[in-house]
């Protein structure tokens, strides 16, 4: 079922996730809407939170060289942590939860994490590129923070006045 994502200034995407205790049905269900809502919405990550549930589940799916998302590719991410981290990388990153808005934002380059498969298997893992900017990016969503809270004063001011204009035409 694709669910309705929450949109910024959305009070619930400020809400510090959970962590899964049961790997069930329930769990799955939750997994397979949030996969239809990112497709639905041409995303290549989101996090329970943007759909309303306060669970530490993300999903990411990045398009492969041919530009396409492989469902074959798609990360389920249950309970992610990062143990080590390093370096630095700027990446113009955009938020299903702040549609249309993309800016540049710096993250570490390598990190090294540790997550939970669907049936709780841990997994350990070294990312880095594009899949470290999507795991941090998704893993804030789950500390209720959006990327927009890591622009620079000016950017963030600028992006606020532009987004209340934006709203209110949208009423
Ligand atoms: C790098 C940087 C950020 C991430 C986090 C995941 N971000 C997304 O999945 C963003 C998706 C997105 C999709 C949009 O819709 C279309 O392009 C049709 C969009 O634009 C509108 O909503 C109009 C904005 C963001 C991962 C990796
Ligand atoms: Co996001």
């Amino acid at each position: 079922m694709v669910r309705e994502i929450l949109v910024y200034p959305d009070k619930r995407l400020k809400v510090v996730s959970k962590d899964v205790i049961n790997f069930d049905k329930e769990l799955h269900k939750l997994l397979e809407d949030m996969k239809e809502t990112m497709y639905a919405n041409e995303g290549i990550g989101l996090a329970a939170i943007q759909i309303g549930v306060a669970q530490n589940v993300l999903v990411i799916n990045l398009a492969n060289e041919e530009g396409e998302q492989d469902p074959a590719n798609l990360v389920e991410i249950i309970n992610p942590v990062i143990l080590e981290s390093e370096g630095s990388i700027t990446y113009q990153e955009g938020c299903l939860s702040v549609p249309s808005f993309y800016e540049d934002v710096e993250r570490k380059e390598n990190i090294k994490v540790r997550y939970f498969d669907r049936l709780g298997l841990m997994i350990e893992k070294e990312l880095d590129g594009l899949m470290a900017i999507a795991f941090q990016h998704e893993l804030d969503h789950l500390n209720g923070h959006l990327f927009i809270e890591k622009l620079s004063f000016l950017k963030r001011k600028k992006f606020e006045k532009e987004w209340k204009k934006k709203l209110k035409e949208r009423k």
